[in-house]
């Protein structure tokens, strides 16, 4: 039978990796981003590509609890079968030190990393609760392992993740679902953009000599993640680009 995975942040980056190489590997795909618009565009172009699967879209901003309670509620029987979540949306706003940290910039990555990760969670656990299985699988990043010089808040949120993925697979443990945390190193998504609020040029210079790892590449261990037998989980993994040791030190050539 067809498998549904729910995606959050399918808009751009290893969500949008994540829907392709699902999406050819025979899964439903439901997806959420704020831009829905690319959302429409992606479901057109796998449409054509996958005609076996079914896609549907819905706009939400992960931020407000009532909104992802309201549009969890209003989906379609048929989609609320879901038996993989892939809890993506996120993001990191700055790179400053903490005494000149801008507190906007902070409220966003807390609400959106954080708390949006966790009102989608508790909204998609229950479902998967009433089929006494499941798959959760979430985005965490070496920034959560460890500390990198200006991370601080993003840092911070991601060590938020990596608690409450332990957090899950106590708590979830006796309902047979599965909790997979994904801690990548860099990534070239429009993760540097919007961290650099448009400065493109900023943004590019991060990756400048090394090959950095792609969306596909983290999409593709995650089907790996999720193709294990029922009786195997990978709790926990880092995956890094060749050129990156830690979340410090890169060889750049
Ligand atoms: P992108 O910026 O390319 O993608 C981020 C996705 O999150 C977009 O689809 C965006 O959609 C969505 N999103 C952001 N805010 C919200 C919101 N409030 N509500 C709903 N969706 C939201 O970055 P990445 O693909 O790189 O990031 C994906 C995840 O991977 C993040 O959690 C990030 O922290 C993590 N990560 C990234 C790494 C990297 O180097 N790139 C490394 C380690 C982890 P939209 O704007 O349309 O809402
Ligand atoms: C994204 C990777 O190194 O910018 O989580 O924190 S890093």
């Amino acid at each position: 039978m067809q498998k549904t995975v729910f995606i959050t942040g399918a808009s751009s980056g290893i969500g949008k990796a994540c829907a392709e190489v699902l999406a050819k590997a025979g899964y439903n795909l439901l997806l959420c981003a704020r831009r829905h618009e690319k959302l429409v565009q992606l479901k057109h172009e796998l449409s054509n590509l996958y005609p076996t699967i079914h896609i549907h879209t819905f706009e939400l901003d992960v931020r407000h609890a009532q909104e992802v309670q309201q549009a969890i509620t209003a989906l379609p029987e048929e989609w609320k079968k879901i038996d993989v979540l892939i809890n993506n949306a996120g993001l990191s706003q700055g790179l400053d030190p903490i005494q000149t940290g801008n507190i906007d910039d902070w409220d966003r990555m807390i609400d959106t990393n954080i708390k949006g990760f966790l009102y989608v969670s508790r909204q998609v656990i229950p479902l998967m609760e009433a089929t006494g299985a499941g798959h959760i699988v979430n985005l965490g990043s070496i920034a959560g392992k460890e500390v990198y010089p200006n991370g601080n808040v993003y840092c911070a949120t991601k060590h938020a993740v990596d608690a409450l993925n332990k957090a899950m697979r106590i708590d979830l443990l006796p309902k047979g679902i599965k909790v997979t945390g994904i801690n990548p190193g860099m990534v070239e998504t429009e993760f540097s953009e919007v961290r650099f609020k448009g400065d493109t040029e900023r943004a590019a210079h991060v990756y400048d000599g090394l090959t950095p790892l792609s969306g596909t590449d983290i999409a593709e261990t995650i089907l790996f993640v999720l193709s294990r037998p029922a009786h195997v989980c990978i709790n926990d993994l880092l995956i890094m680009p060749t050129a990156q040791a830690n979340g410090t030190l890169v060889n750049r050539k």
